[in-house]
């Protein structure tokens, strides 16, 4: 009887104790010390690469017009393509006591001391993009594509395209940056099983229209006819090519048949011309969740470490459709 008493009291205790806790995670701002925040409150410091592409200046885009549609004060920094620029940002972003600094590294290296200082600092750090060579705890989430996986495709792509039996030459991203080596990497683990898959040559393209130019007019001075495909690491570098590719005599998607990414409107607009045969989607419109991440760690709402972006591959069969809509 004693036990059958002290077992109801217990009960009784567990339900009063747990109804309080249900009551309690209902309203957590009126029992956190830290009052929550809105997007109004956010002051978000971004750290851009620069304008080196159409994807780049679509993110950024994405990135101002989000902030502008929240209501947070956005501290947006171009740094020219430089590493040291983008330091600096990142220390001005410090002393201004911003809440979240975003940045999309140029470089993958170089990042340890400056991250340590926001992290002293009690600022954290979103990496949007690109990523750094960095230990975990210098950042509080990565944003971005699988570049990887990006090249993996464009090689499937191109395997496709070229039945097995290629001439290759590929131009590059910046050197040291994440898209860069990884879609070289990805690239070149599908067409090892491809003994006809033969890389010519490979160089640094900079992910930029005139540099795409520039050393495709080499590649073709290198090598002539015997070109059969370019991989281009964007589409920049391949828009560029192609006016190389043009000059010479050679008809691109044709003659040279051409693999990049991005997909951005001018790519697909060359796909539906025949000039460029695929382009790997690589998103840049990461403004809105970009900014939703920004807020959940500002209010210690647990985020992923990596959250990837979603994408698709472009080529004859859907461009037409994609490009009345598309955004960048
Ligand atoms: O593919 C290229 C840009 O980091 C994913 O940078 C980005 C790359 C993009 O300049 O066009």
């Amino acid at each position: 009887m004693k036990i059958y008493r002290s077992l109801i009291v217990l009960a009784a205790l567990l339900f009063i104790t747990t109804g309080c806790n249900t009551r309690s995670t209902a309203k957590p701002s009126s029992l956190s010390a830290k009052p929550v925040k809105e997007y109004q409150d956010l002051v978000v410091g971004f750290a851009q690469i620069g304008a080196e592409s159409e994807w780049r200046s679509a993110n950024t885009l994405s990135i101002k017009e989000e902030a502008e549609r929240l209501g947070v004060e956005l501290k947006f920094s171009d740094a020219q393509q430089k590493q040291e620029n983008q330091i600096l940002a990142v220390r001005k972003f410090i002393a201004m006591k911003v809440d979240v600094i975003g940045i999309s590294p140029v470089v993958e290296t170089g990042w340890e001391e400056v991250f340590q200082e926001a992290k002293d600092a009690g600022i954290p750090i979103i990496l949007v993009d690109r990523r750094a060579d960095v230990p975990e705890d210098l950042y509080v989430t990565y944003l971005g594509s699988e570049f990887r996986e990006e090249g993996r495709n464009a090689a499937r792509k191109m395997i496709e395209l070229t039945n097995g039996n290629a001439y290759i030459v590929e131009l590059q991203g910046t050197p040291d940056s994440a898209p860069a080596t990884d879609r070289y990497n990805g690239f070149r683990e599908i067409i090892k099983d491809y003994p006809n898959m033969l890389i010519l040559d490979s160089q640094n393209g900079d992910f930029t229209r005139a540099r795409g130019r520039e050393v495709m007019e080499y590649f073709l001075e290198e090598y002539g006819p015997t070109i059969s495909a370019l991989y281009a690491h964007n589409d920049d570098m391949a828009l560029g090519a192609i006016q190389a590719i043009e000059e010479y005599g050679l008809r691109p998607g044709v003659d040279i048949k051409i693999v990049s990414v991005d997909a951005a409107k001018v790519a697909l607009q060359a796909i539906i011309d025949g000039k460029i045969n695929v382009s790997v989607e690589c998103n840049p419109l990461l403004g809105p969740q970009f900014f939703e991440l920004a807020l959940k760690v500002v209010n210690g709402v647990p985020v992923e470490k990596r959250v990837p972006s979603i994408e698709t591959i472009f080529d004859i069969n859907n461009a037409a459709e994609a490009l009345p809509t598309r955004k960048y």
